[in-house]
């Protein structure tokens, strides 16, 4: 028996809401939607799609971060009555470059593409990509805001075109691969060209088409369409902020990343910064606050060095707790007072073992006659060891 798109509207009762075109055909593209506060582009996208891809089977895919504006819940309701529209809700996790290989592995289409939902990518290139790697010529299509005929003019954001420039360069340079803007976020290619290197993509931070490019082995034939990147729809961009260090993140997962885990790298790098907040603020509570002018002038030494080194490592470990949770855990940050002060505390908690390691062997080290820089960082050291450990499970690991 053929079911039509009537049958199926008279099955669920909204004749009305069944848009025409449903899929009846072997599917042939799935367009893939990273979003994370992009409910107001979610309709409009999935028309303009419509539109562009009249005659060809596809599906989107949203892959949601749990956005709190609801996105995930519009892509559902258009997808109750739109079996071309499917939505990834994700949990606990954040970031675009694994939201997009998520979406990409979650297909059953031969061929991909993924775009920004912010209507900044134009759906009418997908047609023209479409055809140049279905018919073999190409492995790899898309879409670029440098190339000859492109423009980014309408984007409005000249700072961000400056950024893009320098940021091709670096990335052209170290990953060596040769495109006018390697850092577009908008490229189709065949599913199977994925999924064979999937498990190698890094995921974090870098923009997925350089990671794509940089990753697989044998280079991949490229065709470059020139793109009229346009001003973001709706809502706000989530990468003016970041948009730097996710590049020196990505960059360095790309180089170093396999001797010294991105995230380690991360931990270490704040760990060291924590290193300086720690020995300032020991030294202002020892020329300060702990001095012989103030009532604890008669405490022997060593006391008051132990005192003052446990106040500076807890300064310390409150210094670590934010910047973590800013940066190395940026995809599983915790916000709100209360998920905060309970993390900051589960932080201290989890690091208790750490701050004893610290603190203990800097006391060892320095009735021992060394000198107190060399004691203190020493603790820190072995400290930052168990800190990571156990912080990366128990504070941020949840999921
Ligand atoms: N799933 C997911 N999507 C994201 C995340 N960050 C950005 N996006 C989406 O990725 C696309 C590009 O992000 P956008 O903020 O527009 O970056 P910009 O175009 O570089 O300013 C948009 O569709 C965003 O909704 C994220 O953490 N998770
Ligand atoms: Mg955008």
């Amino acid at each position: 028996m053929n079911i039509t798109s009537s049958d199926l509207a008279q099955a669920v009762g909204t004749a009305a809401q069944v848009r025409p075109g449903a899929r009846m055909a072997p599917l042939e593209l799935a367009v893939v939607l990273p979003t994370y506060n992009e409910r107001k582009n979610v309709a409009t996208m999935i028309e303009r799609l419509g539109k562009a891809l009249e005659g060809i089977s596809w599906e989107v895919i949203f892959v949601d971060d749990n956005s709190p504006d609801g996105t995930s819940e519009e892509a559902r309701r258009l997808s109750q009555v739109d079996p071309r529209v499917r939505c990834i809700q994700r949990i606990g996790r954040r970031g675009l470059a694994s939201a997009a290989i998520e979406g990409m592995c979650a297909t059953a289409a031969p061929i991909v593409a993924v775009m920004d939902a912010d209507h900044q990518h134009d759906p009418a290139l997908l047609p023209g990509m479409l055809q140049a790697v279905s018919s073999g010529e190409y492995d790899l299509a898309y879409a670029s805001r440098f190339a000859e005929g492109a423009s980014t003019e309408a984007w409005g954001r000249p700072d961000r075109v400056k950024v893009s420039g320098l940021a091709n360069r670096i990335a052209n340079k170290v990953t060596g691969v040769e495109l006018t803007d390697p850092m577009s976020g908008f490229f189709m290619l065949r599913t199977e060209t994925l999924r064979a290197d999937a498990h190698r993509l890094s995921g974090v931070g870098f923009k997925i088409l350089l990671d794509i490019l940089a990753t697989v082995d044998r280079p991949l034939k490229v065709k470059e369409f020139p793109l009229n990147f346009a001003a973001r729809a709706e809502g706000e961009s989530k990468l003016d902020q970041t948009v730097v260090f996710e590049f020196l993140v990505g960059l360095y997962d790309k180089w170093l990343g396999r001797i010294i885990p991105t995230r380690f790298a991360l931990f270490g790098t704040v760990g060291a910064l924590g290193v300086l907040v720690q020995l300032g603020a020991l030294w202002i509570m020892l020329h300060l606050v702990f001095s012989e002018r103030f009532v604890y002038g008669n405490w022997s030494e060593s006391a008051t060095f132990n005192v003052a080194n446990t106040l500076a490592a807890v300064v310390a470990m409150t210094f670590n707790f934010v910047l973590n949770n800013e940066l190395t855990y940026s995809d599983k940050r915790l916000r709100g007072f209360g998920p905060l002060m309970r993390g900051w505390a589960q932080f201290g908690v989890t690091c208790s073992l750490g701050l004893l390691t610290n603190v203990g062997a800097a006391a060892v080290l320095k009735t021992i006659g060394l000198h107190d820089v060399v004691a203190v960082v020493t603790g820190i050291i072995l400290g930052s060891v168990w800190n990571f450990a156990l912080s990366s499970k128990f504070v941020w690991g949840k999921y």
